[in-house]
């Protein structure tokens, strides 16, 4: 692998004052392994809440953020508030705000952009539909969903790479360790050739999609494979621990 492990727990839009409090005490009294690097993003609306009550020992991320400075853009959070409030990262491109909300590549590379020039880390999400793998494109795909990141941003320094095929998405139908290992060569490939063999070295490569506390550990232990983004199983403290720990 790349660097240090990175796990992120993407809770999406769920929860409620009372659970957040429950899942934000879970996490604190959590024993987590030193040498991975641990972030959280929480909806916007209680990311103070989290703030406030988190351990210092796990980051904030947002879930998204506004393509510009913040103005008259109703509904939107800007990458400033996001710092105001202690963020240290954004979830970019997930797909979906790609295939639901219907935001495309240049938009998502200009968020990405902006959110790296005022120094947020960002996690760069790419992956394809069930229909793309069958018909043989999984590759083009995440080649071209990283080329619009490539194309926007300044700097690789402060992105982390998901890789989130969509049909393993909540569908608990996780991909198999040499199915995201192959993926993850290949986009490590594309940055080697596109970017920087530095760039190719240093930047982590996360797997999204259905991982849990029982399929993590044997993805941990692909080469490419540089952690993971956690959707439904981060909202449960000790399971997402658990896949902290399956570092290896
Ligand atoms: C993929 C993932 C988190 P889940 O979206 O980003 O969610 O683990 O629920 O499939």
């Amino acid at each position: 692998g790349s660097g240090k492990f990175f796990v992120g727990g993407n809770w999406k839009c769920n929860g409620t004052t009372e659970s957040i409090s429950k899942l934000v005490s879970d996490l604190n009294s959590a024993n987590l392994e030193p040498e991975v690097d641990v972030v959280v993003a929480p909806p916007f609306v209680y990311l103070s809440q989290v703030k406030n009550s988190l351990t210092d020992r796990i980051e904030i991320s947002g879930q998204n953020s506004w393509v510009g400075k913040g103005g008259a853009f109703t509904g939107e959070i800007s990458v400033e508030q996001l710092k105001d409030l202690g963020s240290k990262w954004v979830i970019l491109g997930h797909s979906e705000r790609r295939h639901i909300i219907g935001e495309d590549d240049q938009f998502i590379g200009k968020k990405a952009a902006y959110a790296v020039g005022e120094g947020l880390g960002v996690i760069a999400c790419i992956g394809e539909k069930l229909e793309e793998r069958e018909a043989g494109k999984t590759f083009d795909v995440c080649y071209q969903q990283l080329k619009a990141f490539a194309d926007a941003v300044p700097s690789w320094d402060n992105i982390v790479i998901a890789y989130e095929p969509v049909w393993a998405i909540g569908t608990g139908k996780v991909a198999t360790p040499e199915q995201a290992q192959e993926v993850h060569v290949a986009i490590r490939d594309w940055l080697k050739k596109n970017i920087s063999a530095e760039v190719a070295s240093k930047t982590r490569i996360i797997y999204g999609g259905s991982a849990n506390a029982s399929n993590s550990a044997e993805l941990a232990k692909q080469e490419d494979i540089d952690g993971f983004l956690v959707g439904g199983a981060s909202l449960k403290g000790p399971d997402f621990a658990t896949i902290v720990n399956s570092v290896t």
